[in-house]
């Protein structure tokens, strides 16, 4: 990627586009193209259309998506799969018929089987069965990365896909129900705390295995993708990008509370679903290739936790 190249980052206000424009800007790239969704919706094929007609973007950075956490996946399966689906067809298809040199989807580690085995390799990918709780969001993602495969089969394009670990971060979305678990956590402990409650509710049985990547992470290593790997490298393969490293969902909450300085006790909701069991991706390749993550889960909670603290009020974009 020169330096001067058009660089459109679909999605900047989220957390993992605003993530790739931070990093973007500190290694001076100085053509970064941006459109928010109210000047821009992605669903719109003849508004797609039309931008890359006029801007022309040389490399794309499709972090655009309707995101969310466990509840919010179940409860709004159409929306998930409806607004993916349509974002990324449109966008990548835009990109191929102007010409973009390189595009990057990002997607989740939520895409390979419920029963993978642990840690998942990219190749288990549409080996088995997809968690119930997201599947509308695995097969939009899916979808996506396949047609990525498709472009580079029939017409020679070079556009990757990176299925990071669960991400937390800067800009994450605080929302006490749709939010994912770090940051519902960060707000319920916070809160507790301000009101001197004795106790905290965490949803499920505090069970269930996760890896978290802290977003600056993500995005460092989306920009060395970038420059560093091609889908001939791999055979047409995507990427997992995480720690390798997991930690129960109990031993999550501690660390939180921890954190935020709450003195009373954790209660578990098995009411509340847990998700797949266990998601760990195995990062061997993207290790092979010379990347591995800098922040530490522990330091990465302080520094989500600052930013909450910083953005008050600002629970749901
Ligand atoms: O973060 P989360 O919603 O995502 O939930 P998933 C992870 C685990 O945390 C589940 C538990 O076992 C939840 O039961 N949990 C405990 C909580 N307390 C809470 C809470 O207050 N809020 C939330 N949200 N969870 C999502 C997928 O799965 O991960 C998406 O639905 C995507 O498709 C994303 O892949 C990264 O890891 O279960």
């Amino acid at each position: 990627m020169e330096k001067s190249a058009g660089i459109y980052v679909a999605g900047h206000r989220g957390m993992v586009g605003s993530a790739i424009v931070r990093a973007l800007e500190a290694k001076e790239y100085a053509k970064i193209i941006k459109r928010a969704s109210k000047e821009l919706d992605l669903r719109r094929q003849e508004h797609v259309e039309r931008f890359f007609a006029d801007e022309m973007p040389e490399y794309v950075f499709l972090c655009a998506a309707k995101v969310g956490g466990i509840i919010a996946n179940s409860a709004y399966p159409a929306d998930f799969m409806y607004d993916n689906m349509m974002i990324q067809m449109n966008v990548i298809h835009e990109a191929e018929k102007t010409g973009v040199k390189k595009l990057m989807l990002l997607g989740s580690s939520c895409i390979y089987p419920r029963m993978a085995p642990q840690p998942m390799p990219e190749r288990c990918l549409l080996t088995g069965e997809l968690e119930k709780t997201n599947e509308a969001y695995a097969l939009a993602k899916i979808s996506g990365l396949k047609y990525c495969c498709c472009l580079n089969t029939q017409y020679g394009t070079d556009y990757i896909s990176v299925m990071p670990a669960n991400l937390y971060g800067p800009n994450d979305n605080y929302h006490p129900q749709h939010s994912h678990v770090l940051p519902a956590l960060i707000r319920r402990f916070h809160e507790a705390k301000d009101r001197d409650a004795k106790k905290v509710t965490v949803w499920g049985t505090g069970k269930p295995l996760r890896e978290f990547l802290y977003v600056d992470d993500l995005a460092s290593a989306c920009i060395f993708l970038m420059q560093n790997y091609g889908q001939s490298d791999l055979g047409n393969e995507t990427v997992n990008v995480g720690t390798g490293k997991e930690v129960t969902i109990g031993e999550l909450a501690e660390l939180i509370k921890k954190v935020v300085g709450f003195e009373g006790e954790i209660d578990f909701d098995a009411s509340k679903p847990d998700g797949t069991p266990r998601k760990l991706l195995d990062v061997r390749k993207l290790a092979k290739l010379g990347w591995r993550y800098k922040t530490e889960l522990e330091e990465g909670i302080r520094l989500a936790y600052r930013d909450f603290l910083q953005g008050a009020g600002r629970v749901e974009r």
